[in-house]
């Protein structure tokens, strides 16, 4: 296989890399100062696109590649890939769900646990000596919050599991009603923020979930409610956030995505009751060399003809 050409658009991980490498010739574009130049001599060569989260495959990369023939994303969200375009000229596209269940899960019930225990100022508030001079004032309790999910995949569901174990009544929303599910269901978004006290964004972004969480929802969640995103940054009008954060409209906020990555709205960077992490949901040893594996494991069950393990188109 190491005739087939692979793009990656950006560096991803090491380990991924290094894989690849050992069994397709790997075009890293970010190692090419000319982009156009690099297509109009490569372009014909390569046959998968190895993305992630942060770049994918966009319609204009895919009609740049004539014999592109799958798109193998090192993430689960497949919000930058163009699966319409996909669709339409036959490319297959693989992503890499289950394997980061956990860290994501693991990572909205840390950033909850952070936000309301103020687990980072507490830290600042140690190492900048202020212990020795003052009392530390008191936080808000997580056993027993109502926690509103919105999106019940995998990771919602892992939330929610994770969630039960602290006590907390767990309430959703999602397009339509799930019949398995015993948690309460909310038709709107506006509803369910108005009936919890911790809002949890883990749904896909798609055209419909963009910008889901708005000005009325944030109003409605209020002045104790707390929201995590651990979905994409698009899902939150992000201004109307920063306006209501800063206004004392909403009680807090632990977010690990924003929208424009790894642009962060300044005004955020003095407030205590915001967690801010840099897009890190799966980000543990363990968990990014699987999500590698299952993109090299795709890419060759692709190459030998055989059925893809996680096949998104
Ligand atoms: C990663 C993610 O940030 O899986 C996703 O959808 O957002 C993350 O796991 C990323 O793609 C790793 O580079």
């Amino acid at each position: 296989m190491d005739s087939i050409g692979v793009l990656m658009p950006i560096h991803m991980n090491s380990y991924l890399e290094q894989e690849l490498q050992k069994r397709f010739n790997v075009f890293k574009l970010w190692t090419f100062p000319n982009k156009t130049l690099f297509l109009k001599e490569h372009s014909s060569s390569i046959r998968a696109i190895v993305g992630n989260a942060a770049a994918g495959a966009d319609a204009e990369t895919i009609e740049a590649l004539p014999n592109l023939e799958i798109v193998s994303s090192f993430s689960v969200g497949i919000d930058k890939v163009d699966l319409n375009k996909c669709r339409e000229k036959g490319i297959r596209v693989t992503n890499t769900p289950d394997v980061l269940t956990d860290d994501v899960a693991d990572l909205a019930i840390g950033l909850i646990l952070a936000v309301l225990r103020r687990l980072c100022e507490g830290d600042r508030y140690v190492r900048s000596g202020k212990w020795k001079k003052g009392d530390y004032k008191l936080n808000t309790k997580f056993t027993g919050k109502r926690v509103g999910i919105i999106g019940m995949g995998r990771i919602g569901k892992a939330v929610a599991k994770r969630a039960e174990a602290f006590s907390c009544p767990i309430s959703y929303y999602t397009r339509s009603e799930k019949g398995d599910l015993e948690y309460k269901y909310y038709p709107s978004v506006v509803e369910l923020a108005s009936n919890c006290d911790i809002l949890v964004v883990a749904c896909p972004l798609i055209e419909e979930t963009r910008h889901i969480i708005n000005r009325e929802v944030i109003d409605a969640l209020g002045q104790k409610g707390v929201l995590i995103n651990i979905g994409r940054g698009p899902h939150v009008d992000e201004p109307e956030l920063v306006k209501a954060l800063v206004e004392g409209r909403l009680g807090g906020a632990g977010l690990d995505v924003y929208e424009n990555e790894p642009e962060v709205p300044e005004e955020l960077f003095g407030l205590e009751n915001v967690v801010l992490l840099p897009h890190v949901g799966s980000g543990t040893v363990e968990t990014r060399t699987a999500m590698a594996d299952l993109v090299i494991n795709n890419l060759e069950a692709h190459f030998l003809k055989k059925p893809l393990l996680t096949p998104v188109v």
